[in-house]
């Protein structure tokens, strides 16, 4: 009787150690621990993304979204700019109070950065900038950078527009260039800009005018509108995107012209960078769009393999470039070369 009065006591024992008895109550504990670990483990990462103006932009941010995910061990921040930089130095306040582990940042334009990064700095808070640069006067104010070489792309299509018209047979100075530039001030502007205007000065080509679409399809209509009432022989439009270039074809049939490579007989030739909108894309199928400079907007695993290094103690690259690629569907040039390299032109 004693014997098996212990041995229930024992077994009450057991139970009671088995089903956690004498702790205190904390309904679903063992899950609680378990997130407050998880969340420390968590890679919290502030995205300052400076808006929304194209498909290139629309893309770009995609690619952060779905790389920073929590399945991956990340927690992200993602703040849009709104096109302002004074948004984009807001949300870069707030992520250094939330103490973030990284700051991932996509500047609108290259000037007026040093102030919050050097915020950012004496919060021990590395900075990643991608896409376009920031032009801060200590280069230590940030990690590292991924993104785009503007100026070769603009190289390429110049290149491009070089190779054509010499086929064609026609005289430099019988080229009338429109630029409709980016956001002025960005890098993918300076750099597209440049490559357009060290070509027509090298080779002797007309530029009447530099004028600003902001990336997008409405002023890229806009503007191209406006051109078209103040010259009457332009032949060539080069959109510093493929949104500006789907607005200002649109103002140019509107005006009742064609669009198209064949200058020496009156259309208009437009050309054009980023490759990702799909109507560009089957513009430049048609012709329309002559030649595309490639700009890859897929920065997302990129960045994270930066974080990942920074992570490991290693110290990344400071500057790191993406290749790309050069578009047409016109056979006539097959390839370019820039700087000694050269590129062949694919089909878009
Ligand atoms: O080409 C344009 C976008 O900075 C590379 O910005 C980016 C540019 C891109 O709005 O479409």
């Amino acid at each position: 009787m004693k014997k098996s009065l212990l041995k229930l006591v024992e077994m009450l024992l057991l139970i009671c150690l088995v089903a956690g008895c004498g702790k205190s109550a904390a309904p679903d504990g063992g899950a609680m621990d378990e997130s407050i670990s998880k969340a420390d483990s968590y890679i919290t990462v502030g995205f300052s993304q400076l808006g929304a103006e194209s498909d290139w932009r629309s893309a770009n941010t995609e690619s952060m979204l779905s790389t920073f995910t929590e399945d991956k061990g990340y927690s992200l921040i993602y703040k849009n700019g709104q096109q302002k930089q004074a948004n984009q130095i807001t949300a870069i306040r707030m992520f250094i109070q939330q103490d973030v582990d990284y700051i991932v940042l996509a500047p609108a334009t290259e000037d007026g950065w040093d102030s919050v990064l050097s915020e950012a700095r004496d919060a021990k808070i590395p900075v990643i900038v991608v896409d376009r640069r920031v032009n801060a006067a200590d280069k230590n104010l940030y990690s590292c950078w991924v993104g785009s070489d503007f100026e070769l792309e603009g190289k390429k299509v110049s290149a491009w527009i070089k190779a054509y018209t010499e086929q064609k047979g026609i005289d430099p100075s019988d080229l009338h260039i429109v630029n409709i530039q980016g956001s002025i001030g960005s890098t993918a502007q300076i750099g597209r800009t440049r490559g357009l205007a060290n070509a027509a000065r090298e080779y002797g080509w007309d530029l009447m005018a530099e004028v600003s679409g902001d990336f997008t399809e409405t002023k890229g209509r806009e503007v191209m509108g406006a051109l078209l009432k103040r010259f009457n022989n332009i032949n060539v439009v080069y959109c510093e995107n493929d949104n500006e270039a789907i607005g200002a074809i649109d103002a140019i049939e509107s005006a009742g012209k064609k669009v198209g490579p064949d200058i020496a007989n009156g259309e208009i030739m437009v050309v054009s960078f980023d490759g990702v909108n799909e109507q560009a894309l089957s513009y430049a199928r048609e012709g329309k769009i002559s030649c595309i400079a490639e700009c890859n907007p897929l920065h997302g695993p990129r960045v994270e393999a930066l974080i990942q290094a920074l992570e490991k103690g290693n110290s990344p690259d400071k500057y790191n470039y993406v290749d790309e690629k050069i578009f047409s569907s016109i056979a006539d040039v097959k390839s370019i070369t820039v700087g000694n390299i050269e590129y062949q032109v694919e089909m878009p």
